[in-house]
């Protein structure tokens, strides 16, 4: 994307609908030219000459006077339009043919084809879009649940973008309570209240930490919620897989050593994603290809919200919570399966144990299916991020966003620490611009290329 910014005078187009069959397709032009192209090619059933400003016409593309489709044409004058540029967009039958040879006209006539996400970087140039509203556009279009889509219709209305800016105040604030003493000598700086200042320090720390918890939520919101399913060989993993999702997905034999690789599979519960991933069964094995899977089930823990430990036999908890010692505590969830064959109401020893362990248990039977939507139903739950999973809040949803705002809170630390020290004015103030400049860059005013070429080549063409 970088080495198109100086183009950005040129004109665009793009085919913004999927392709394949369909009733509409929609294309787009953007650009200085898009009129002038759009006039060449479009001959409106009414006679007119010209195209205003949000009008819509009827009419025909016709090239080389041949008719290529009927079509809807509507002009946006800069700026008043998506990109700020003038834009034009034809509607025209959807399918594979119409589009393209369309598309190839306009190009034909000197536009060029645009990378993806380039109307959305023209948006933000052109001071339409913040970044945080591109980040935005971009989870929204790729969400797979409503909790999702919802999350990030929220940040596009411009709720996070108020959070952000919230937190700048607070810096420029403090920022000039600060500067306003840095041009005295250090003998003649006036009297101030440094328990205010520390105040407003404090308050803008709070708030900016308050700001940084909401990303677990909004990741898992956006990414779903990811549980592994680990256990020895033939416990029925790759069974609870398969139940899970209603479909035989995973291999299932009673050979031991089934599963090698992992295998992932989703299912959206009351409007929320959650990702599950079956893996190979832990044991001690010389077999390479088995002990590759089982190192790619372990290194997977770290990416887990929750882990669940299958078990077919009432082993001692010791010797389970020994073989599992890598897993976080605070992530495991234990799985007796197979009580189809011993029975619901037969207690295991080891549910004694996990009482008073106080550590979550679930008795299922995989293969006949019982108790298992009971288990699906407690994930959100039992991974303790479930309570505000429906709230209304913006949140923080990409690592971006994080890594810019930890940034600044160090800054904002710093600064702090250096005002309590005593330090010089001069350095105290360094370190708040350098949160003001963490700030900007989350939402786009501090430039940072390298940034706009990872986020707007996630969009599709034509976005
Ligand atoms: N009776 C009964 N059998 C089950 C249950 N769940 C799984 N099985 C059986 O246990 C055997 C192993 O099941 P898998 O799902 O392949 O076990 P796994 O844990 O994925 O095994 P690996 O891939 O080898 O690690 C199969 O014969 C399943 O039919 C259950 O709830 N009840
Ligand atoms: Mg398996």
């Amino acid at each position: 994307m970088r080495n198109k910014i100086q183009l950005l005078n040129d004109t665009i187009c793009a085919i913004c609908t999927p392709s394949g069959a369909g009733s509409i397709s929609v294309i787009r032009i953007s650009g200085s030219d898009s009129k002038k192209i759009a006039l060449k090619l479009f001959k409106a059933s009414c006679n007119s000459e010209d195209l205003k400003h949000r009008m819509v016409y009827f009419g025909n593309l016709v090239h080389r006077g041949e008719i290529i489709d009927e079509s809807i044409c509507i002009f946006f004058s800069s700026p008043n339009s998506l990109t700020g540029q003038d834009v034009i967009e034809f509607h025209t039958h959807g399918g594979f043919v119409v589009p393209n040879t369309v598309l190839n006209t306009i190009v034909d006539l000197g536009a060029r084809i645009a990378e993806p996400g380039e109307f959305s970087y023209r948006s933000f140039i052109n001071g339409k879009i913040d970044l945080l509203k591109a980040e935005a556009i971009s989870t929204l279009i790729a969400s797979q649940s409503e909790a999702s889509a919802r999350c990030s219709t929220k940040n596009i209305s411009g709720a996070i973008t108020k959070k952000f800016n919230n937190l700048r105040q607070l810096g420029i604030n403090l920022l000039s309570e600060i500067e306003a003493r840095v041009d005295f000598p250090e003998e003649e700086i006036p009297q101030f209240d440094k328990n205010s200042i520390e105040e407003e320090f404090q308050n803008l720390i709070n708030q900016s930490n308050l700001l940084m918890q909401t990303y677990r939520r909004g990741r898992l919101i956006i990414d779903g919620l990811r549980v592994l399913i680990l256990g020895e060989p033939n416990v029925g993993k790759s069974t609870l897989l398969n139940s899970i999702i209603n479909e035989e997905k995973a291999i299932v034999t009673s050979t031991p050593g089934t599963t090698r690789d992992l295998l992932d599979a989703q299912i959206i519960v009351d409007g929320k994603k959650i990702v599950f991933s079956d893996t190979a069964g832990m044991r001690i094995t010389t077999n390479e290809i088995e002990n590759i899977g089982i190192q790619k089930a372990k290194d997977q823990v770290d990416y887990s919200d929750l882990v669940l430990i299958v078990m077919d036999s009432d082993i001692n908890i010791k010797l389970v919570d020994q073989k599992f010692d890598f897993i976080p505590r605070g992530k495991k969830i234990y799985i007796l399966n197979k009580c189809d064959i011993y029975g619901f109401d037969k207690k295991w020893k080891i549910e004694n144990e996990l009482i008073e362990e106080g550590v979550e248990y679930i008795k299922i039977s995989a293969k006949k299916n019982i108790n298992v939507d009971l288990l699906v139903e407690k994930l959100p739950e039992l991974s303790k991020m479930g309570d505000n999973l429906d709230s209304d809040e913006a949140l923080l949803t990409t690592e971006r966003q994080v890594r810019h705002l930890r940034k600044g809170i160090m800054s904002i630390q710093n600064s702090l620490k250096l005002f309590n020290d005593g330090s010089p004015m001069e350095i105290v103030s360094f370190e708040i611009r350098e949160f003001l400049n963490e700030i900007g860059k989350i939402t786009g005013e501090v430039s940072n290329e390298d940034i706009y070429d990872a986020l707007f080549s996630k969009f599709c063409i034509g976005k």
